[in-house]
């Protein structure tokens, strides 16, 4: 077995710090066998709480409405050319039981930061714990294929659960045994990417690209326009897919496999119209949560392959309906979902857009961006701690040579007076997190849930005349979706015009505005509150910076500021997968949304800061 990074170092400092006895690994040639041992749960009550510890686990469940457990989780990288061919994980042979004297304190329900959705009512729902064992099974793992560290990789996640409940009755296994085996691959499989750029554009916007191609090339990044007409036609490869964006992941899929492609960036929005037309392709996915039964997910273009090194289709039963969860019943097509491309979209509607888009970058990367950022953020949920500015605090932690101006609802009133204050001539970065429309961005003052801040909506965008463009990661719902339209306006309460979505607008705005921005095409989860230690870094931090939306936008900047990657679409991978890691398996609708949905409005091979 071949780890590529120090995965085995990783393991054995970790075995060293929970004790010699806890755990244990051995080598064989064929591959690895791995045993864990858990000491017996500790429980410890107080009057109003009940909780199980175990010292080896690292994490806890987080099903809502079902107790919390402890569980194990690791995940281990390999390289491409890696096949594995079986994992087994076998609890002990001797399960024991203890009786508890009262019931164990649930997970919440989720909820997503979405402006005036109604709280969902679960109290009707049935604990799987009152019939049957939860969790469900003692293990659970992925194997998944992506890039780690900007090489392609195969990924797999584990998960133990040395602890089961049924009723006031946990039952616990003392240790796993788990067995990997792997196999070199007999097929060549790509093992390497370049700095090269694909551009995806209508042929109609292939004269007005060519000086950003220019730029591109002379900045070292191999840059390769192809046009849709020659993706249909079958100029560079066969034709193969049964519509346009399956033609199109198709040839993406081609070019990685021929052109060793590192990203990818899709110039092409919503067409002008009644009805939905589009310059470049778009997939719907169809995970149902909160009403929402479809949107777009742009990661679909760039999770191109599964583990097994087969095409990810995204629609494993072949219904033609893509990442397909029904409101009722079971996730039917079991996805991938980790990136082998780096992939981002400029949604423009028309040749101004482009022009204008295409400068900006253009400029940005030959101009050098203050180390500043700028934090906007209130108080999100009715649970204790201003989450907003719990989370913009957090970027800090990652940018410590950074200056940075704080607009927050504890401070001062937030509205886009103030976030132009504190934006002043620019910015590398602004960090937003409250709630969202695909129009509008809020938050409340702490504890102030009647009422709605001035935030920021689309109107106020034109009023942005800094001179150094920030990349704006603006945490809410829908605050990328660049699907609405005068026609086409879901998810907006209320009279607002709505020609064009928050997110895209602000990064396109002519002579201000940002660069690129980080947003949701769906509803993303929130994780408000304090229930533990739920990313399984050992480090007891509050949910919101632990868990969804709050958490995959803060591994973006730990991407640029502690991981050291220096393209934007690099701290998009960054965040993506390690959410996965994380939070991948068991399936939950709204993982599955907070990933799909995180899209890149921007160049995915921009220099962050530019190259100066
Ligand atoms: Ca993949
Ligand atoms: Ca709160
Ligand atoms: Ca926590
Ligand atoms: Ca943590």
């Amino acid at each position: 077995m071949k780890f590529i990074i120090p995965g085995f170092v990783i393991l054995m400092i970790l075995i060293s710090g929970l004790g010699a006895s806890s755990l244990s690994i051995q080598e064989t040639m064929t591959g690895s066998h791995f045993t864990l041992s858990f000491s017996r749960p500790m429980i410890t009550s107080t009057d109003n709480t009940l909780e199980i510890e175990i010292p080896e686990a690292n994490a806890i469940t987080n099903t809502p409405n079902e107790p919390m457990v402890p569980l194990y989780q690791k995940t281990l990288y390999y390289p491409a050319d890696t096949i594995i061919q079986d994992v087994t994980i076998i609890p002990s042979q001797k399960i024991l039981q203890i009786d508890l004297t009262r019931s164990l304190p649930i997970a919440p329900t989720v909820s997503p930061p979405g402006i005036h959705l109604k709280p969902t009512d679960d109290a009707d729902t049935k604990k799987i714990s009152e019939t049957h064992l939860f969790p469900e099974k003692w293990y659970d793992y992925s194997i998944s294929r992506g890039l780690y560290k900007n090489t392609p990789s195969v990924i797999l996640t584990i998960i133990c659960y040395p602890v089961r409940v049924l009723e006031n009755t946990i039952y616990y296994s003392n240790d796993f045994t788990i067995n990997i085996q792997t196999n070199d691959q007999q097929t060549p499989q790509q093992q390497t990417i370049e700095e090269t750029l694909l551009i995806i554009a209508p042929v109609e916007f292939e004269e007005k690209l060519q000086p950003f191609v220019t730029h591109k090339e002379s900045k070292g990044i191999t840059t390769i326009l192809a046009t849709l007409e020659d993706i249909y036609d079958g100029s560079h490869f066969p034709v193969e897919g049964r519509d346009e964006a399956e033609k199109v992941k198709y040839f993406i899929k081609n070019a990685y496999d021929t052109w060793n492609i590192k990203y990818v960036l899709l110039v092409g929005g919503r067409k002008a119209g009644i009805t939905e037309s589009w310059y470049v392709p778009v997939r719907y996915v169809h995970v149902f949560w909160e009403d929402e039964t479809q949107f777009m997910s742009d990661l679909y273009f760039a999770d191109l392959y599964n583990a097994d090194n087969s095409f990810s289709t995204w629609d494993n039963d072949a219904n033609d309906v893509f990442s397909e969860w029904p409101e009722v019943g079971f996730f039917k097509d079991d996805i991938d979902l980790y990136p082998e491309v780096l992939l981002g979209r400029w949604p423009v509607r028309n040749m101004w857009e482009l022009d204008i888009i295409i400068k900006k970058t253009i400029e940005y990367e030959n101009m050098q961006t203050e180390k500043k950022i700028v934090l906007v953020g209130g108080d999100n949920f009715e649970e204790p701690g201003i989450e907003g500015e719990i989370v913009c605090d957090k970027s800090l932690e990652y940018l410590t040579d950074f200056t940075v101006a704080k607009v927050y609802a504890s401070e001062m009133d937030i509205t886009p007076e103030n976030m132009k204050a504190a934006l002043g001539d620019g910015a590398m970065f602004m960090h937003m997190h409250g709630h969202g429309s695909p129009v509008k961005w809020g938050t409340h003052t702490p504890d102030g849930f009647d009422e709605w801040m001035d935030g920021l909506y689309i109107t106020d965008v034109p009023w942005f005349f800094n001179d150094q463009y920030p990349i704006l990661i603006l945490g809410g719902c829908h605050t990328a979706m660049f699907n609405v339209s005068i026609f086409n306006r879901p998810w907006i309460y209320g009279y607002r015009l709505t020609p064009e979505g928050l997110g895209w607008m602000f990064a396109r705005k002519v002579g201000g505005g940002g660069i690129a921005t980080f947003g949701y095409t769906c509803f993303p989860v929130a994780s408000p509150g304090e229930y533990g230690d739920l990313n399984g870094d050992g480090i007891n931090e509050p949910d919101c910076v632990e868990s969804g939306y709050g958490f995959i936008q803060l591994q973006l900047l730990k991407g640029y500021g502690v991981e050291q990657y220096q393209y934007l679409g690099e701290c998009w991978n960054y965040a993506i997968s390690t959410y996965l890691d994380t939070y991948k398996i068991p399936y939950e609708r709204w993982h599955l949304h907070t990933t799909e949905g995180f899209a890149l409005l921007g160049d995915p091979s921009l220099k962050i800061g530019g190259y100066i």
